[in-house]
């Protein structure tokens, strides 16, 4: 898989066909944007609420090579861990109503090489597994997270470790991990991981904690306690990371600068980043200077590695305006996401730790909404069908066209 976005000068010379490598869905980015999912696989329609059996989430992502769409919107409560299968598509944005919440335990996403996820929220809160994260994957390469929102982690709210490469982390929210760990999470590979346009609020610590080939950019980071926002990784193993075009806004728990821990085995190329302490409600921060001579918990560099970069860098203000307005599974922000870029738009003076949901209200209501009509079961409604110039009375999701993705991935990405 190549980063095309690299090779454009090659382009001009006539070596296109050695670009052959398709986004993961327009809008990619990072080190996983090549994720595959479930493409040229199956369709399967979730079309329940259950936490098991046919139709439920559960079922659609236990086996491989499945896009996964909902004819159901509202909040799947689920009692064990789900545990997500390599090659799949989870589009999120095809649920009726106020989307989808899976709410009760969290995900493993361990070795579920190649999967796209977009648009979907994953509450795991204080009934789930002690010592589980929110999101886990321990182990496996190309996944990318697109709009997904994720809370309550008991453990880590959404926590990368092992043998991980070629994860995209990007325009999503990670937040409220639930005391007494509240941790954002740990970013921890040597195989490449992008945190792009992410918003991290309301954990201790952790926020993240990284480690290895990292690359952080246009991320806003809320409220964080006396733990610390960003952790250098204070290891033996050699890190290299992008910090760059972020915003830290102290809130009411934050005790502590953004920045902590470190060591000479952690490389940084760190720009534009911008820090407002003083919690009195306006954004009146600046951007961090490179103190380069009293700061020397790490090793500066001068030049950003060269990691895949997205396609428009804002500044940190710009970046923060935005993360605001798009962060997190968007098309409906439901009340969790919807306080919690309240808190930010506080500019320090809401927000808190929690220790259990209940204390926010829990994962809130959804309305259900109705699916469009899908004649021949194909996960694509008639209407776009027949718009589209497609058959709505054959199953035609996988059929490949022009562009590269199937009928089925063109439908789900005309939806955002
Ligand atoms: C990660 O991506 C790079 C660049 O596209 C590729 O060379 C490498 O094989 C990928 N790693 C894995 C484990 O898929
Ligand atoms: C979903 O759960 C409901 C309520 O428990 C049950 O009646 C229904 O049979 C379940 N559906 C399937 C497909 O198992
Ligand atoms: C970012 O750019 C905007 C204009 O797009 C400007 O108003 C703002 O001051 C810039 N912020 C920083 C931190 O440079
Ligand atoms: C372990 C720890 O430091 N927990 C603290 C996190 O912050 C909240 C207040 O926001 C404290 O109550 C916890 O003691």
């Amino acid at each position: 898989m190549r980063h095309c976005s690299r090779v454009s000068g090659l382009l001009a010379l006539g070596l296109a066909s050695s670009c052959a490598a398709l986004d993961a869905f327009p809008g990619a980015e990072g080190f996983g944007a090549q994720a595959v999912g479930g493409r040229g696989g199956s369709v399967y329609v979730v079309t329940n609420l259950n936490d098991t059996g046919d139709g439920s989430f559960r079922d659609a992502v236990s086996e491989s090579n499945r896009i996964v769409v909902f004819a159901v919107g509202g909040v799947i409560e689920i009692d064990d861990r789900i545990v997500v299968s390599s090659d799949i598509t989870i589009a999120g944005q095809t649920a009726p109503g106020d989307g989808i919440t899976v709410y009760g335990n969290g995900l493993s996403y361990s070795n579920a090489d190649n999967t796209i996820t977009r648009y979907i929220r994953y509450r795991m809160g204080r009934g789930g597994d002690s010592g589980k994260d929110g999101i886990t994957i321990a182990d496996g390469a190309n996944m990318i997270f697109d709009h997904v929102s994720v809370s309550w982690g008991r453990d880590e709210t959404f926590s990368i470790n092992g043998d991980v490469s070629n994860v995209t982390i990007q325009d999503s929210i990670i937040a409220q991990g639930l005391q007494t760990h509240s941790c954002g999470g740990l970013m921890q590979t040597t195989g490449g991981l992008s945190i792009l346009r992410t918003l991290y609020a309301d954990n201790k610590t952790r926020n993240p904690k990284v480690k290895g080939v990292n690359d952080f950019t246009n991320n806003v980071v809320y409220n964080w306690g006396g733990g610390g926002a960003y952790i250098e990784g204070d290891s033996s193993e050699v890190s290299e990371v992008n910090i760059v075009g972020n915003a830290f806004i102290s809130g009411p728990s934050t005790t502590v600068s953004p920045f902590t821990r470190g060591n000479q085995n952690f490389n940084a190329y760190v720009a534009d980043n911008y820090y407002d302490p003083d919690q009195d409600g306006t954004l009146n921060g600046w951007v961090l200077s490179v103190d380069t001579d009293s700061y020397t918990d790490i090793v500066f560099k001068d030049a950003a590695f060269d990691y895949p970069a997205v396609t428009t860098l804002m500044n940190s203000t710009d970046a923060l305006a935005y993360v605001m307005a798009n962060a997190g599974a968007s098309l409906v922000r439901d009340s969790v996401d919807t306080n919690l870029v309240a808190e930010v738009a506080s500019y320090g003076t809401l927000g808190a730790l929690i220790s259990d949901e209940d204390e926010v209200g829990g994962p809130g209501t959804l309305a259900g909404g109705e699916a469009p009509t899908d004649t021949d079961g194909d996960g694509m409604p008639d209407e776009y069908e027949t718009a589209n110039g497609l058959d709505p009375e054959v199953d035609d999701a996988m059929v490949i066209a022009s562009n590269g993705y199937g009928y089925i991935e063109n439908y789900i990405n005309s939806l955002v």
